[in-house]
């Protein structure tokens, strides 16, 4: 047995002593979209990092919101509208307890962490970043966590410096310490990179950034569905997540931010709900979190992301991550013994992710090979284009696991690429 599927049992194990290990055969049934074929296979989801599928909890908190509590939230006074208020805000609490944010005040809803952190580039960067200050990306962050930077380089002149990433995927705690000045003004910064599984340090980056009074966000959209997140022992100043790779539904997603750091900033959009009172000449604004809540959000959005963290705690985000990491080491034994195939990416601290490449095949050709297998993988560049440019490959194809994922699937994986590479080579 290797080092890391050692490592992995060990971690099963502590988490057997420390709880019962839940029945992942079960769990696995409890996602409908899993029953079905395709192309005459029953279908291997492998796609995880692009989006989960839904279990039967999330499906059903948006159906009986539909069928029986839709209304209007924070303006009704009949008990429809109030009842619809009580679980849209009892969704904010569910998620305050999940990431161990302090207040409720905390938690801003958004479309996604797309979103979330363009909130931060216009609303609090605006006004804290001038020409000449700096924020640190890595090199292997998501395009969503580069490109809001590059916008705000061009309107405000603030310099976007990358921090290097090494040949298994690691960036490299010295190096962000050289970096870090008194121009710092931002660590922004992916928990788990979605194209490598690399998973960084980000409580040990925070305490390098804050240490020269640089604030820090962390990217945690693919974080969230694998690992235990805790916002006030990370001591972040902002997190931003996405509903639908939680197994939630997809256009919700959440951004915490420091209370402090709301209380300051300037709204990101105007609209209704977001005021205290409107005339001509004057508005004043709501209070937290709703100044950066403008018109009706995504109520059911919220209903179900709520309903997709008790299905993940009721499993345990301990024992989800000691089952993924076991998996991930049967699946990375399994693809080394294909011949010609190398993993880009090869952290210590790795979640669920397969990165890979196969010498003389194109990824997408094997990609479009192993969907008539019923095995669904994304080939591409998994919008981390600077990851691909460090690895000097265009593209490579991505397995990604969930909680419902098992050997077998990683065994129909292992088949169709030995099936499309006998007819691509
Ligand atoms: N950050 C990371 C690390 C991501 O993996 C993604 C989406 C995003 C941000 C953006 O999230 P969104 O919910 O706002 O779209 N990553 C992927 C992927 O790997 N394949 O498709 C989307």
């Amino acid at each position: 047995m290797s080092q890391v599927s050692l490592n992995a049992s060990q971690e099963m194990n502590d988490n057997l002593e420390s709880g019962t290990m839940p029945d992942f055969a079960e769990i696995r049934a409890q996602f409908p979209i899993l029953q079905q074929s395709e192309n005459g296979h029953p279908l291997v989801y492998l796609d995880n990092g692009a989006t989960s599928q839904k279990p039967l909890a999330v499906i059903e908190a948006l159906d009986t919101y539909y069928r029986q509590q839709n209304a209007n939230v924070h303006r009704g006074v009949y008990g429809l509208s109030e009842r619809a208020t009580e679980l849209y805000e009892g969704s904010r609490e569910t998620v305050r307890q999940f990431i161990n944010a302090k207040s409720i005040r905390e938690i801003v809803f958004v479309r996604g962490t797309t979103e979330a952190i363009n909130l931060v580039a216009h609303s609090w960067a605006r006004s804290n970043m001038q020409a000449g200050d700096e924020v640190i990306v890595t090199e292997m962050e998501h395009h969503s966590n580069i490109v809001p930077w590059q916008l705000l380089r061009d309107q405000l002149g603030i310099r976007l410096r990358v921090l290097k990433i090494n040949l298994a995927g690691e960036i490299c705690l010295n190096d962000l310490k050289s970096m870090v000045s008194d121009k710092t003004k931002l660590l922004a910064i992916t928990h788990m990179s979605n194209a490598l599984g690399s998973i960084n340090p980000v409580k040990e980056m925070t305490a390098i950034a804050h240490s020269v009074g640089a604030k820090v966000l962390v990217d945690g959209a693919q974080a969230t569905p694998h690992m235990t997140v805790d916002v006030e022992d990370i001591d972040c100043d902002f997190y931003a997540l996405s509903g639908h790779k939680m197994y939630g539904p997809t256009g919700i997603g959440v951004l915490y931010a420091k209370e402090a750091l709301l209380e300051a900033m300037p709204p990101y959009q105007g609209g209704g709900d977001m005021i205290y009172s409107v005339t001509f000449e004057k508005t004043e604004y709501n209070v937290l979190p709703y100044k950066f809540e403008a018109g009706t959000p995504h109520i059911a959005g919220a209903i179900g992301l709520a309903a997709a963290i008790k299905f993940l705690q009721s499993i345990g985000l301990k024992h989800i991550a000691a089952y993924e990491a076991e998996l991930l080491a049967y699946a990375t034994a399994k693809l080394l013994q294909i011949e010609g195939l190398t993993i880009i990416g090869q952290a210590e601290h790795k979640g669920g992710v397969l990165s890979f490449i196969i010498d003389g095949i194109h990824p997408h050709d094997m990609a479009t090979l192993m969907d008539q297998d019923g095995v669904a993988v994304r080939a591409g560049h998994h919008c981390a284009m600077p990851v691909m440019q460090h690895f000097n490959v265009p593209a490579t194809i991505r397995a990604s696991m969930g909680v419902y994922n098992n050997r077998d699937d990683i065994d129909r994986l292992v088949t169709s690429i030995e099936e499309a590479k006998e007819m691509l080579i």
